[in-house]
């Protein structure tokens, strides 16, 4: 079986660099970058916490110092588990300016994804919020601290038995110079949506990610006088780097942590930070629809509302400037790399009715046929797609890596893409078999295998529901033991006791007889899953 190359060949990573993709530049030297072009800005405000570009390279110096004060080494990983919070960039930033890699856990990961996420990574430190929606993470991390033999250190944002306040990190002397890493060398992990089984890591490199970001900020409007609010959770990809909190921060701009995407959480914010662009997914983009109708808030400084992570139909499309009298912009990426945005300037039918075109002349999309033959000019097909930001190989992961790349290095997204003239990619569908519910991705293998540790299953398929609200929910079909009895609400509080995020706890299970299998008795989960949809929902 040949081997995908795992980094972009030499003659390409020049070319990027010809081009001015690549600037060699590190996520360190860029904040410092920062700071000296935007100094006393306001760069952030999350909460009562307003800070300038110039006292958040403070913060993130201060971090550093203390990270490597004890003891952690350039390239070791350092789990973050931290909601929108005042903490949340700084802790980032001061991770990359420290030369260590972050890993991004989503707050509503649990013990097997945190575990999973920390061995996977040999992550060294671990740095998790006090609580956040109800939640204790203090028992979450001393667990992880017993489970996890590479795990040191567990840092809390604020205080708890076993678990070294975040603060502390103050007491060393701040780290005054960025390390000196490779600007080609992997910057941090994050998580892949996954279709099989737990999340794969994505590294992803200084040079790469800041240029994704540093291009998409023009694309989407941003200038020193934008102020974004980041309403979807900050470890998402999404609002790291579409354009994100990242990308506001290239230009100068101000950006604003929302705790909750609620409307009631952040239409205030938008009235009293006139905030001019946010980013949602569809689920969350109709809910403020809703609102907006509604509310006495101010929101007439939105100018681009960015909606992706799922398909978002053409008809609430249509709706969002009558509502909430700003511009739509559709977005479609990935943590893997490629994303296309519709133009601000373009026409109403395409920004409607795609899902736009890619960041740069030089991302490459192949659609393919499954027999793996390119389709004829207009006809639907299986993404693939490499380019200057587009990862060549999952971190670990060879087994994984021989399914998602194939020849030339091309990364298979697994979505189906029709192509449009000028490059605009229409989503139709995809190939893989998760549910994207609500832009959050569940592999259906991984549900099933919870399904099956009950003593009372038998089998089980997990597949998705189209949903009107959450775009997509998920369906378990169970079939039970000989004699067995289970009721849903009970097999539902079983999976969640395993320990996953709650959006991963079947929406919907449905008893049924007996699952269908193949020839050789063997069961063919894919078509399983689509002749149980077929039967069930049609
Ligand atoms: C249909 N499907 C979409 C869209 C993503 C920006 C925006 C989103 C993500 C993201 C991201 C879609 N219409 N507009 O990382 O930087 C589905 C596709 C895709 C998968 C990737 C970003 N936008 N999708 O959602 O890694 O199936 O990234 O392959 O979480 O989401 O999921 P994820």
């Amino acid at each position: 079986m040949r081997t995908p190359t795992q980094t972009w060949p030499d003659d390409l990573a020049q070319s990027y660099r010809d081009k001015g993709y690549w600037k060699d530049e590190t996520f360190g030297e860029w904040l410092e970058r920062l700071a000296r072009s935007f100094g006393p800005r306001t760069a952030l405000v999350a909460g009562d916490t307003r800070l300038t570009y110039d006292e958040l390279l403070a913060e993130a110096q201060a971090i550093a110092g203390g990270l490597l004060a004890s003891g952690l080494n350039t390239g070791e990983r350092v789990l973050v588990q931290l909601p929108n919070s005042a903490r949340f960039l700084p802790v980032v930033l001061g991770v990359l300016y420290a030369g260590l890699l972050p890993v991004y856990a989503l707050p509503a990961h649990r013990e097997r994804e945190i575990l999973h996420l920390a061995q996977g990574s040999q992550a060294r430190a671990y740095v998790v919020a006090a609580r956040h929606e109800g939640f204790d993470y203090a028992p979450l991390a001393r667990q992880a601290l017993a489970d996890c033999p590479d795990l040191v250190t567990a840092y809390i944002d604020g205080e708890a038995e076993g678990l070294v306040p975040l603060s502390r990190l103050r007491d060393a002397a701040p780290l005054r110079a960025p390390a000196q890493v490779d600007p080609a060398s992997v910057a941090f992990l994050q998580i892949s949506g996954g279709t099989t089984g737990f999340p794969k890591l994505i590294p992803r490199t200084h040079n790469d990610y800041i240029y994704s970001f540093e291009a998409s900020a023009p694309i989407c409007g941003l200038t020193q006088e934008s102020a974004l609010l980041i309403a979807l959770p900050a470890a998402h990809n999404f609002p790291m780097s579409s354009p994100g909190y990242f990308g506001a921060l290239s230009v100068g701009a101000k950006v604003v942590m929302s705790l909750s995407p609620a409307p009631d959480a952040c239409f205030p914010l938008i009235g009293a930070e006139r905030i001019t662009h946010t980013g949602l997914v569809p689920p969350l983009a109709l809910l403020w629809m809703q609102a907006a109708a509604k509310t006495k808030h101010d929101l007439s400084s939105l100018e681009v509302l960015g909606v992706g992570g799922a398909k978002f139909t053409p008809e609430a499309a249509a709706r969002v400037r009558p509502t909430l009298g700003c511009k739509l912009q559709q977005v479609f990426g990935m943590g893997e790399g490629l994303v296309n945005y519709t133009r601000l300037d373009d026409p109403e039918e395409i920004v409607i009715g795609t899902q736009g075109r890619p960041i740069s002349p030089d991302d490459e999309i192949l659609l393919l046929r499954e027999d793996g033959t390119p389709v004829a000019e207009g006809e639907p097909g299986v993404l693939h797609t490499r380019g200057p930001y587009t990862i060549r190989a999952y971190y670990n992961a060879p087994e994984a890596n021989r399914r998602a790349f194939i020849e030339g290095g091309y990364y298979c997204t697994g979505d189906i893409v029709r192509l449009r003239p000028g490059g605009y990619l229409e989503v139709q569908g995809r190939a893989g078999d998760h549910i994207n519910r609500a832009g959050e991705k569940v592999s259906a293998e991984e549900i099933e295998d919870h399904l099956l540790a009950h003593e009372a299953v038998f089998d089980a398929v997990v597949v998705a529901v189209e949903d009107r609200f959450l775009g997509e929910r998920s369906c378990a079909f169970v079939v039970l033991e000989d004699g067995a009895e289970v009721k849903p609400p009970a097999l539902k509080a079983f999976i969640r006791a395993r320990g996953i995020a709650a959006f991963k706890v079947p929406d919907q299970i449905v008893f049924i007889d007996a699952l269908e299998t193949t020839a050789v008795g063997k069961t063919d989960r894919r078509k399983l899953r689509a002749q149980l949809k077929e039967k069930h929902f049609a």
